[in-house]
């Protein structure tokens, strides 16, 4: 342990990563508290301090589980974790042999596992697999390999020294990605601006300078009306576009198509308070444009994510104080893109990954177009920002495990992640999974995904393994996390799963490692140090950024430019241009606008529904409407509903409430009910899932990326006279 005798370790209950303490209590985690650094101890939500309830939670999975009834009939024996880890990679190889190395698909997101340093791509390049998918296929991992088109890197916005601040949607509250929602406030109380766009009266909304109620899925209209402003009034800055930018006479035609009637028209905002929004986001000292997975979860998704791009370059607001930072690979810190070894799969395999035919943005096909540019500006030729550049597309790939087309996808592997629920489509992706020959899941949890497999691997938490948090090469720093307490003897963190799977496929010296502490000192070599020495000096660093950097080396991009017209978009055949596209109609069967998502306090995701104290906060999943519409269909606050759409439905608890917009319906992400296990099928992972809502055929996806329109989908409104059965509000153990 460190000299220092604090144990600091990087919460991973959700993905914004806060340092915080922990106190153990007889070789056991007995809380998580804040930090001593006052300026961080404002970074901890409710669910970070609940660490111990989700460590130490009784239903936490200890031993490796081997199917013994019928595939998702969750009949288990326990093994040992040496026969699990002979068994699978038995029956892969075997798998392999008949199949080929394709018909292995891997899906994980990465940030809870925390320890696989792209291992899984490792082992998937050496096997000869390009079929890995990630829930950053939804959440900004897409969204960096599409900035890549337009800079050739994905920005991180400097929002504490920045004048303006434009939340698309996007809602960092006390609760909610505390350490965005503290920054924000700090940028606010030292004279920002801030302009939300958002159907609800959100948080954000309330407080904002400027608040414009949008429809949802209208955000690339919305951002086409900006510029249509910005351009014709003459309001960006000349010698930034002059000087860096390609295409920006095309970018102004097309601009001109979206004059501000019918953006108002589409977006249902008046055009004088867009125009003024444009003005003020212009016209301020700095601004940025923070991340917002609203925009990547939309019919329009590459479009309004260019479009984000093209604000931020045309405004002169890149690599500013204040505006959007691009911090490139850390120089101390071996980045997971080298580790994933991505050279080494062949163009042959790469041109298998599944979905690149149709929607090639974050595969291999379109990102490697911009390998060169990349190692000349960044020094690595690929550059996996938030791990989301060279994924296959979720949905071809479940499409593939059910069909068996273009080949069979037979061996699943899910790590760290709720797959059955995290994607569109929950029923073909159940169809997928019922068609496997081999399904590995590990999770701290029976999750409805785990039942379906015919393996399930514990794993660890984090404060029971060290590691060093880097941001995923989306902004520069690292963050110390340490081990607090010993793991259940048979659990095994993600490291030891690839790097063990690794070694019965005779890739040893892919995988020399022995712990995870080997592999940390191994990361750190360009920094001269050891994990060891980093966390006796209780290690955290951000490197200062240096500003403007693009004037020594260019762009990434083929031009070296700023591209406002996509060269790698037109080169496979789309619109090199950002345009607005309409999702499905609302109609008089499916008469609201309907959208998931406004994330919970209580819970990351799908998770943690199995923990007291957090559940207590939200005992039901809960759906938002606006009091005339309630009226209208005869509903009062607390009813019970079913929201149905063409393909699917959810059963919820309404609340009315007048911050919604008119017209709209929110549904909640991510809910199953782990106290119907052994009742309702898969853990009742069926009742209230907004993965059941959304069809995931390629005319309902974005074209570029092939992603789904979860943001304004047509659906209505069915009252019910019970909640779901077997459904708990209150009863819950542990
Ligand atoms: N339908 C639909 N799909 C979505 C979204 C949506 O709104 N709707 N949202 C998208 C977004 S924004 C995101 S970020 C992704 C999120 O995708 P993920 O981050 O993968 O989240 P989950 O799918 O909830 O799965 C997380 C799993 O990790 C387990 N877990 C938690 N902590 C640990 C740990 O320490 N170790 C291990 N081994 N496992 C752990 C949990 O029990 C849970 O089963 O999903 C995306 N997918
Ligand atoms: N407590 C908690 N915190 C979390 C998470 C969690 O699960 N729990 N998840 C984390 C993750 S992975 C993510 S991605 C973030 C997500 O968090 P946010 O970025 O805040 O996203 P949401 O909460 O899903 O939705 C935010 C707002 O988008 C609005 N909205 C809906 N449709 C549209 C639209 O079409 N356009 C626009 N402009 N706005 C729209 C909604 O009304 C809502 O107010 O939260 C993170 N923080
Ligand atoms: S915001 Fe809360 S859940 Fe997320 S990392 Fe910080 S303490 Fe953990
Ligand atoms: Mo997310």
């Amino acid at each position: 342990m460190a000299k220092n005798q604090q144990i600091y370790s990087v919460c991973t209950i959700c993905d914004i990563g806060c340092q915080l303490r922990a106190e153990t209590e007889d070789g056991k985690l007995k809380r998580m508290k804040a930090h001593d650094n006052p300026a961080l101890a404002r970074n901890v939500c409710y669910k970070g301090t609940a660490a111990a309830h989700i460590h130490n939670h009784a239903d936490r999975l200890k031993t490796p589980l081997k199917r013994v009834g019928e595939r998702g009939d969750d009949q288990w024996e326990e093994i040992t974790y040496a026969q699990a880890i002979d068994e699978i990679a038995q029956r892969l190889k075997t798998l392999v042999a008949k199949y080929g190395p394709e018909t292995l698909a891997v899906s994980t997101s990465g940030w809870n596992t925390q320890t696989t340093h792209s291992l899984d791509r490792r082992f998937m390049n050496a096997l000869g697999t390009p079929n890995y998918i990630s829930g950053v296929s939804l959440c900004a991992g897409n969204t960096a390999a599409v900035n890549k088109f337009t800079y050739g890197w994905f920005p991180f916005p400097d929002i504490p020294n920045s004048k303006c601040i434009v939340l698309f949607g996007h809602n960092p509250r006390k609760h909610s990605w505390t350490p965005i929602f503290n920054m924000i406030n700090q940028a606010r109380a030292a004279g920002a601006k801030v302009i939300v766009l958002d159907p609800r009266v959100s948080e954000q909304a309330e407080v904002a300078d400027m608040h414009l109620s949008l429809r949802s899925g209208t955000d690339a209209a919305m951002m086409l009306g900006w510029l249509h402003v910005i351009i014709n009034e003459e309001l960006y800055d000349k010698d930034f576009v002059a000087a860096h930018t390609l295409g920006f006479e095309e970018l102004r035609g097309r601009v001109n198509e979206y004059p501000l009637d019918r953006v108002s028209a589409i977006t249902g905002v008046d055009a004088q308070s867009i125009a003024e929004a444009a003005r003020l986001y212009a016209t301020a000292e700095s601004a940025c444009i923070p991340w917002t997975p609203i925009t990547d979860m939309q019919i329009s998704s590459t479009s309004a994510i260019r479009l984000q791009g093209i604000l931020r370059a045309i405004t002169g607001n890149i690599d500013i104080p204040g505006g959007e930072i691009f911090g490139g690979f850390d120089p101390n810190y071996i980045p997971e893109s080298k580790i994933g070894n991505h050279e080494m799969l062949s163009a042959e395999q790469k041109a298998k990954q599944l979905g690149a035919d149709l929607h090639p943005a974050y595969t291999y096909c379109a990102q490697e177009m911009l390998s060169e540019h990349t190692e000349r500006v960044y020094g690595y030729g690929y550059a996996d920002i938030v791990m989301g550049c060279y994924m296959a597309n979720p949905s071809a790939t479940f499409r593939a495990m059910v069909t068996e087309q273009p080949y069979p996808v037979k061996a699943f592997f899910v790590l760290g992640n709720n797959a059955l629920m995290s994607y569109p489509n929950q029923h073909q992706i159940l169809k997928g999974m019922l068609n496997q020959e081999l399904i590995v899941v590990q999770d701290i949890f029976m999750t409805p995904t785990a039942m379906l497999a015919d393996y399930v691997l514990p794993g660890d938490v984090f404060s029971e393994r060290n590691h060093i948090s880097d941001y995923w090469n989306w902004k520069l720093g690292m963050t110390l996390s340490q081990k607090a307490v010993e793991p259940p003897a048979e659990a095994c963190s993600s490291f030891q799963f690839w790097r063990d799977l690794g070694h019965r496929f005779g890739f040893e010296e892919l995988f020399p490692w022995e712990t995870i502490e080997d592999m940390l000192d191994y990361r750190l070599t360009p920094s001269g140090k050891t994990f060891e020495e980093l966390a006796d000096a209780n290690y955290m660093y951000i490197n200062p950024p240096e500003y403007r950097k693009y004037r020594k080396t260019g762009f990434a991009t083929p031009s070296g430019k700023v591209e406002l017209k996509s060269s790698v978009l037109e080169k496979l055949g789309f619109d090199p241009l950002p345009y607005y596209r309409e999702g499905p109609a609302v109609s008089e069967e499916y008469p609201y606008h309907v959208f998931t998502g406004v994330r919970e306090d209580a819970f990351f995701q799908t998770g943690q529904r199995q923990v007291k104290v957090l559940r207590d906060r939200m005992p039901s999943p809960k759906l938002f409407m606006h009091p005339r519409d309630a009226e209208r269909e005869g509903i009062v606050d607390h009813d019970w509903v079913k929201l149905q759409t063409a393909t699917g439905e959810v059963t919820a608890k309404v609340l009315v409430q007048d911050s919604m917009k008119a017209g709209h319906i929110r549904v909640p992400h991510g809910w199953w009910y782990p106290e119907m296990r052994g009742d309702a099928k898969l853990a009742g992972s069926f009742i209230s899932s907004d993965a059941v809502l959304c069809p995931d055929d390629p005319e309902f996806l974005d074209y570029e990326q092939g992603i789904p329109h979860f943001k304004g989908f047509p659906g209505r409104i069915v009252k019910l006279e019970n909640p779901p059965e077997g459904m708990s509000e209150q009863v819950l153990a542990g």
